[in-house]
């Protein structure tokens, strides 16, 4: 009598007395009945506002929001965020030359990658889009092996395996870059939920533009995220572009932050020029997601100054105008200089000094990459499976035998060992194609 079929049967006979709140019971979503017809205008969550500590002339609006970072922080945040401007001047231009195949700036987005890194601990796990090259820098990734990734040469860890920019490093729990879009964002709230399984006391965060944020993985990741109960930052860049598509033809909500009480995310939009700004919104964000095990997501408004990457010119799409704004008058490094120079921690003298001597670091590194040789080709082939399966030992025998009778074809002079394998696995790559 109490199965589902006997009450269907029955539909209709119940009394006012059993449902004396009137109250819905449907399972799907707590909430009061409305007996007049409306619709919810998409812009009840409109202008969310920019969280921010400091004016673009450095000042500090609220004494109360001051993270009130020791003076070497600060430098430090400063020294990164101008190193990573510099690296990327170098290596742009370098692929300008024709010297490495490609290269992505971050010009414009330091501020992000920088006040997001300070508020991390150490062993907190980063996914990475391919634009926060800053993040890994801030974590003492040396410019040697940035420049060894970008050259592809044998300092290279991914062995020359990946385009440039694909950094990845497991001692600095930072997981390779992979660029199809949003991918790392369900891999992010995989590594997020098995944190939360062992109970590790970490976080992970995820970066992703607000591009990606279009891709159905990114619904993915932030659904899991939330009905799994993960430690996890979704940390979206929001920098205006996603190539030459402006956010304007990109969505119609309010960015990405307005997304984030639809997935049930504790949801934060900041300056991502405003560095402390950043690094206060994920700090608190990074506290919240370990003590509670909830995801947050933190929109950060940028700008990207540079073109996309070297395969774009962005003059087809935006104007000069626009770009100046953002690189004359609203840049997150200017932004922290001005700060420094107030608080008296910085001069123009030292500014001089540091422009000189981080210029000089990158130009030696980048020289030293360009002599080193290229990996192996054989190592093509190494690093996936644990034992070379036949088919693929047969490819590797093939591309050596090719190798050896047409090289005076190639610049074999360029490659470890002349292009040989070394002398133990030689053998093992005499399979007959
Ligand atoms: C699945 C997939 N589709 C398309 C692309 C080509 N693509 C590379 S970057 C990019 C734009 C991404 O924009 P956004 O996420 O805003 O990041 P931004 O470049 O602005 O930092 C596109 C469409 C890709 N890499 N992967
Ligand atoms: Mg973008």
């Amino acid at each position: 009598r109490n199965s589902p079929i006997a009450t269907a049967i029955v539909w209709g006979v119940c009394s006012d007395a059993e449902f004396p709140q009137e109250k819905p019971q449907f399972p799907g979503a707590s909430a009061e009945f409305v007996e007049r017809l409306e619709f919810i205008q998409p812009n009840v969550l409109s202008g969310i506002p920019v969280y921010r500590v400091m004016d673009r002339q450095g000042q500090i609006l609220q004494q109360s929001e001051d993270p009130q970072l020791p003076k070497e922080l600060v430098l430090k945040l400063y020294k990164t965020m101008t190193l990573l401007n510099t690296m990327d001047r170098i290596l742009y231009e370098s692929q300008r030359q024709g010297r490495i195949s490609f290269y992505m700036t971050n010009y414009g987005e330091e501020g992000t990658h920088v006040g997001s890194a300070a508020a991390l601990d150490d062993n907190d796990l980063v996914f990475g889009q391919y634009r926060e090259a800053g993040v890994l820098m801030y974590r003492g990734y040396p410019l040697e092996l940035f420049m060894a990734q970008c050259y592809g040469n044998s300092r290279d860890p991914g062995k020359g395996r990946q385009m440039p920019v694909h950094y990845g490093c497991s001692q600095r729990h930072f997981v390779t870059i992979s660029s199809p879009l949003a991918t790392q964002i369900p891999q992010a709230v995989g590594a997020a939920y098995a944190i939360k399984r062992a109970d590790a006391n970490r976080a992970v965060i995820c970066y992703f533009g607000e591009g990606a944020a279009s891709e159905g993985d990114a619904h993915a990741g932030f659904n899991f995220a939330a009905t799994l109960e993960c430690p996890i930052l979704f940390f979206c860049r929001n920098n205006g572009y996603a190539i030459s598509t402006p956010t304007a033809e990109q969505y119609r909500g309010d960015g990405i932050a307005a997304r984030g009480p639809g997935y049930g995310l504790l949801s934060i939009r900041v300056d991502g020029n405003d560095v402390f700004a950043v690094y206060k919104a994920t700090r608190e964000a990074r506290r919240r997601a370990v003590a509670e095990n909830r995801p947050v997501l933190i929109e950060a408004m940028t700008y990207r100054i540079g073109h996309h990457s070297t395969s774009d010119d962005s003059s087809a799409y935006r104007s000069v105008d626009e770009v100046d704004y953002w690189d004359k008058r609203d840049h997150p490094i200017s932004r922290l200089r001005h700060f420094l120079l107030r608080k008296g921690w910085w001069d123009e003298e030292q500014e001089k000094g540091w422009r000189k001597s981080s210029r000089k670091m990158v130009l030696e590194s980048f020289t030293a990459a360009e002599r080193l040789p290229k990996p192996s080709p054989h190592l093509l082939f190494t690093d996936v499976y644990r034992e070379l399966p036949l088919h693929l030992r047969r490819q590797q025998g093939a591309l050596l035998q090719h190798l050896r009778r047409y090289r005076q074809h190639y610049p074999m002079e360029l490659f470890e060992s002349g292009g040989e394998p070394p002398m133990e696995e030689a053998e093992e790559t005499q399979v007959q194609p």
